[in-house]
């Protein structure tokens, strides 16, 4: 994360306060707003710690501060993806235009390829625009994975389609498949979204179908609506949490935890391959919230 500036605030919030007062919870609940939590689970989590505070009989800084993590731990949720040896699994890359779903296709495809994950298969399927089949492309060359593309303004269920048949022919493997980050409203991104879905549902093995939805970290609230959208429109099995090197604040893999249940498998950490993290919850609240 770059330089955490929300667990500073937090500290300073913590330091210039000697009494906890309600006044101490309202300041609580502006900061974690600064941090993305959003204002609803923000007031709402202030008033759950001020609550348990009372409860407890919890007067020290320390412990007002541990519940504070344990609460916000609650609502974070992590997930492993790992590809079945000698199934198809196809994991769907969603999200909006420049969240980084293209860089991560990649990023992801280098760590199972370092696993020796065998074999891979990139998948251009968003369709939409020849760069972005060319930067896939690019990125396959790069890695020395092959890429199933075809035609600009074709038909993305069907590059999905060959893709799958390419590992299943071997035996199985797994193919992560791009996709195009229209959301001009959501019956379109619905609709074009149900017919890969359908295909990819079809060809994957069971159990070995995952939609992933790529957000960036820098986005903040809008992340979350995004989600939302994306979620509604197919279900979700895992986020990516892309940017994360970009952002001082970080909270929205506790919001999306907390009001959608989804739980993060990947962060992304910069611009190349190997910039991509497992998401271990633990370590996320440590450095959100600091020690
Ligand atoms: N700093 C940083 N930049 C990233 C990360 N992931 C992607 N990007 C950059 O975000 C931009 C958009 O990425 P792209 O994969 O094309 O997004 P897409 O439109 O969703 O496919 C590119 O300049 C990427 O290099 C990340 O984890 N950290
Ligand atoms: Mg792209």
């Amino acid at each position: 994360m770059a330089k955490n500036k929300f667990s500073e605030k937090l500290k300073s919030l913590f330091s210039h306060k000697s009494q906890f007062s309600s006044d101490f919870f309202e300041d609580l609940a502006d900061t974690l707003i600064e941090g993305d939590l959003g204002a609803k689970t923000a007031f709402e989590l202030a008033e759950q710690i001020e609550k348990e505070c009372k409860k407890n009989g919890a007067t020290t800084k320390e412990d007002v501060f541990v519940l504070l993590k344990q609460n916000i731990r609650s609502f974070v949720k992590e997930i492993k993806l790992e590809p079945v040896p000698s199934k198809t699994s196809i994991y769907l890359m969603l999200g909006v235009n420049g969240v980084g779903k293209t860089t991560t296709a990649a990023k992801i495809a280098k760590y199972f390829d370092d696993k020796n994950v065998k074999p891979i298969v990139l998948a251009a399927a968003d369709t939409f625009r020849a760069a972005a089949i060319e930067q896939l492309v690019y990125h396959g060359g790069k890695l020395n994975i092959r890429v199933v593309a075809h035609q600009n303004g074709s038909d993305p269920g069907a590059v999905v389609f060959d893709a799958a048949d390419a590992v299943s022919a071997q035996g199985g493997g797994l193919v992560i498949a791009d996709t195009a980050g229209r959301l001009h409203n959501k019956e379109n991104l619905i609709r074009e979204l149900q017919k890969i879905d359908r295909i990819a549902a079809q060809k994957a093995s069971e159990g070995c179908y995952k939609k992933i939805l790529v957000i960036d970290a820098t986005t903040g609230q809008n992340a979350l609506r995004q989600a939302e959208v994306f979620n509604e429109a197919v279900k979700i099995d895992a986020v990516v949490l892309a940017k994360y090197d970009s952002t001082a604040r970080g909270g929205i893999a506790a919001l999306i935890g907390k009001e959608l249940n989804l739980p993060v498998a990947f962060v992304g950490t910069g611009e190349k391959y190997d910039d991509l993290s497992i998401f271990n919850a633990d370590s996320y609240v440590e450095a959100f919230i600091g020690e």
